[in-house]
């Protein structure tokens, strides 16, 4: 007997599966950041519930099949090289994924068949012929009245663009199989505009319904899901009818139920119900539509739970420009975290293009800003104010570094003020889905102490032993508090942090998160070390 009980089923995480077509970049990394984020966090919070991570290469289509043919080898070859890269690039990022999928997998081509049997037999996918605009690169028909005749500018030649993405159409007629998407409209929409708010951040849940709730809108029209095998043979045959291909699309929204064990037929690692639906489906802002309504609707059809909640993204620019593959615009993640170090990176991607809500412009710039002023200037800071043996010794006992003083000052109240609400605050925030805020907070806090030990200026020979204990246990107290908090955005650096702190590691959990909870420090003060080297400001300038 298969439990459904909520608390037994993991928490279920997913980032996009990336197209093999070319090398990650920054884009890719802050979508799988998200998800590991958000996991690690569930993870912290309730280290008793079992957390689950996927991400992976999505390796079917013809955009793959056409860039394995310019480069002279077999599809899956191309797929075997750049799905290492995806994966080389979770390695160093630090991402803790439980699974990485690849579409070629004999598993999620069952998983795959046994959805379009079912929506089959269920009788949710027809035939019907089609011809109309295709665009390749995004693997998606544009209605006509989202094309234009453009000139390119260098080489003059003529050709057919959609007018939102700029990417070249080609004119196709063909046979499809399609799915009565059309079908599932009213249940569509009711999801989507539930209490509970799949889609966030809510300003594009609410983009969203007015698109659908627009006249002229064909986004829930029936959908094609096959293309003849005699232009796309790299996928998955549709089961019984060899001359057709199964829909890229299809193929790759099903990965997200491969992992979770679908079609639970015995013998698979995960139960119905253990793992599926997810809690978090990071996305793009760019394929909120495959998420929010082909696999819902695909879901219902298939009488199977809807995913929890759909973070959108916006996207990296250089230049204000999207930072794409197809445009070549691209930062390297690899480069960057060599430069900067895996949890600056971390942090920056999260701090600043964390805001769901819009397009961030990635620039070295910013990188070293953030770098200098957030993580060296106020936590590494206030690390070495608080860890400076000269201070520390001023202190009338080493017990007093975690002990709360019995009486505050008023020069103490706003920090403290912060600090008490701070654990809810970052809490509601991340649950919130506003992850810049959450960190905002946690850096405000870091900030206030940095102004507080300033004040109070216990290096001074004029300090009175009250004024050098508070701005020592406030100071230490903020870091350990930020530092336990940020686990999930930063895991090495906030370790790093805790054991230069010399708080015991049974103090480092979810349940040690307020102030006054960081037990007995041991003596392993003052240490050399530089939380954030201002040295690799200097080597990233010379290098940019
Ligand atoms: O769309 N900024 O794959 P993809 C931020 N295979 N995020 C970006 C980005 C940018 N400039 N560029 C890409 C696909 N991304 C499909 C997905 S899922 C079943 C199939 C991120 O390789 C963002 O999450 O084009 C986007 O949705 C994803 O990478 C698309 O990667």
């Amino acid at each position: 007997q298969v439990s459904t009980k909520t608390t037994d089923k993991s928490y279920y995480a997913t980032t996009p599966i990336f197209y093999v077509n070319a090398d990650p970049h920054i884009g890719h990394l802050h979508s799988t950041l998200l998800a590991d984020v958000y996991t690690r966090f569930a993870r912290l919070r309730d280290p008793q519930r079992a957390a689950v991570m996927c991400t992976g290469t999505d390796e079917h289509g013809l955009k793959i099949q056409r860039v394995a043919e310019a480069k002279g080898i077999a599809p899956k070859q191309l797929c075997d090289n750049v799905s290492e890269r995806f994966k080389d690039l979770a390695r160093a990022a630090n991402i803790d994924y439980t699974y990485f999928i690849r579409t070629t997998e004999d598993r999620h081509r069952v998983a795959v068949e046994h959805v379009w049997r079912e929506l089959e037999r269920r009788g949710h996918i027809y035939k019907s012929s089609y011809s109309g605009w295709y665009a390749v690169s995004d693997e998606a028909y544009v209605p006509e009245s989202q094309v234009a005749e453009v000139i390119d500018e260098k080489s003059g030649e003529k050709y057919t663009a959609c007018t939102e993405t700029g990417t070249r159409v080609e004119w196709m007629q063909e046979e499809n199989y399609k799915f009565r998407l059309s079908a599932f409209r009213e249940q569509l929409l009711r999801w989507l505009g539930s209490s509970s708010s799949p889609v966030q951040p809510l300003s594009r849940s609410t983009a969203l319904l007015a698109a659908l709730e627009h006249p002229l809108s064909t986004d829930l029209n029936d959908l094609s899901i096959s293309r003849p095998t005699s232009r796309l043979s790299w996928g998955i045959r549709v089961p019984d009818d060899p001359e057709h291909t199964i829909y890229v699309w299809i193929d790759a929204l099903v990965n997200y139920l491969t992992i979770a064990g679908y079609p639970w037929k015995g013998g698979e690692e995960f139960a119905q119900g253990q793992v599926w639906p997810p809690d978090l489906q990071v996305v793009g802002k760019d394929i909120i539509r495959f998420h929010a309504l082909y696999l819902p609707a695909i879901l219902i059809a298939l009488d199977l739970p809807l995913p929890k909640h759909i973070l959108t993204h916006g996207h990296w620019t250089m230049d204000r420009f999207k930072m794409s593959k197809s445009r070549g615009n691209v930062a390297n993640p690899f480069e960057a975290m060599e430069l900067w170090g895996v949890d600056a990176m971390r942090m920056y991607l999260m701090r600043v293009g964390g805001n769901s809500g819009g397009d961030a412009d990635y620039s070295a710039a910013e990188i070293e800003r953030f770098y200098r002023k957030d993580l060296a200037g106020q936590m590494g800071n206030l690390l070495n104010r608080v860890t400076t043996k000269k201070l520390t010794k001023k202190l009338e006992s080493a017990d007093l570094m975690h002990t709360m003083p019995s009486q505050l000052e008023d020069a103490d109240k706003t920090l403290v003020k912060l600090l008490e609400d701070l654990p809810a605050t970052f809490e509601e925030q991340l649950s919130a889905f506003e992850i810049h805020k959450a960190l905002a907070a946690v850096f405000d806090a870091l900030a206030e102490a940095n102004r507080h030990v300033q004040q109070l200026s216990p290096w001074l020979a004029t300090a009175s032993p009250s004024d050098v204990h508070r701005a020592l246990f406030f100071g230490s107290e903020s870091l350990r508090m930020a530092a336990v908090l940020l686990q999930p955005f930063m895991p090495t650096k906030a370790a790093q942090l805790l054991e230069m702190l010399g708080v015991p590691a049974e103090r480092w959990s979810w349940a040690h998160r307020r102030l006054g909870e960081g037990g007995v420090r041991t003596a392993r003060l003052p240490t050399k070390e530089h939380l954030w080297p201002s040295i690799i400001v200097a080597e990233a300038a010379a290098q940019t």
